[in-house]
């Protein structure tokens, strides 16, 4: 099997991973062999909404039932996630990107290493503008920031500008973008972190791009590697 990437996408109950996960889909499905894996405590509703909404192939989205407690299925007892992942791979044996939405978290929650390279949170503006203040892994760590829902701003008092420069003492060089899913506004943003991932992907396994330093982008080749997980992903925050 070929080079994977995976990718988690976690963040509070409701903020929209399931219609990020959708729009991605949208966007990329006809260009790499995508899968999903969805993570819900007693159903598969998220799994459900993506096959209603035929965000990929039927067979390419795949609900995990975690029971009680979602934070550990992604972080501490990742069998169920990983089986989900081998299953599908084994399925879709040219698959180039996985994407693996968590249930909803509270703001500490992040993915194992051992389970993801690239961890997108999505928070949503609902939630007040103190929320990038009030910190957490996801919102201080995570490789994407995803601001969503910000044509709720003005119903729920919330200034988008404060929010930005709060985000920016947090997070420091990491990424972070506003979107409303469901205008799939933002999404180019979203969609050039990806294929940017991608890019450097195709490079990083090919040796004479690889050797060429002017070739290496922002984005870590330590990445890229399956296996390399000891410093991962966090090894570029401070
Ligand atoms: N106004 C507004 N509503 C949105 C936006 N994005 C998502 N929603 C709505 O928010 C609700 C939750 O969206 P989901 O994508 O299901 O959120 P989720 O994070 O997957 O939710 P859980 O998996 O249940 O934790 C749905 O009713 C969406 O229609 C947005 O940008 N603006
Ligand atoms: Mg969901």
């Amino acid at each position: 099997m070929g080079n994977l990437i995976r990718i988690g996408i976690g963040g509070p109950v409701g903020s929209g991973k399931s219609h990020l996960l959708l729009r991605i889909c949208e966007k990329l499905r006809d260009k790499y062999s995508i899968i999903a894996i969805t993570n819900d405590i007693y159903t598969r509703e998220d799994a459900q909404f993506l096959t209603n909404k035929k965000a990929l192939q039927p067979g390419r989205i795949i609900g995990v039932e975690t029971g009680g407690c979602p934070h550990s299925a992604i972080r501490d007892d990742i069998s169920l996630n990983l089986d989900a992942l081998s299953i599908m791979r084994k399925k879709f044996p040219d698959t180039q990107l996985a994407f693996i939405e968590s249930g909803g978290d509270n703001l500490s929650a992040t993915f194992s290493p051992d389970l993801v390279d690239y961890q997108i949170y999505v928070i949503d503006v609902a939630q007040g503008d103190d929320i990038p203040r009030k910190g957490g892994m996801g919102i201080g760590r995570s490789d994407l920031l995803v601001v969503n829902k910000i044509d709720l701003a003005p119903y729920v008092d919330v200034s988008l500008e404060s929010i930005h420069s709060d985000l920016e003492a947090v997070r420091g060089p990491l990424p972070f973008v506003f979107t409303n899913l469901k205008k799939s506004e933002g999404m180019k943003y979203i969609i050039n972190w990806i294929e940017e991932i991608m890019a450097n992907q195709e490079k990083n396994s090919n040796p004479l791009w690889a050797q060429n330093p002017t070739l290496k982008s922002g984005i870590s080749k330590d990445h890229h590697h399956e296996h390399e997980h000891s410093n991962h992903p966090h090894h570029h925050s401070h």
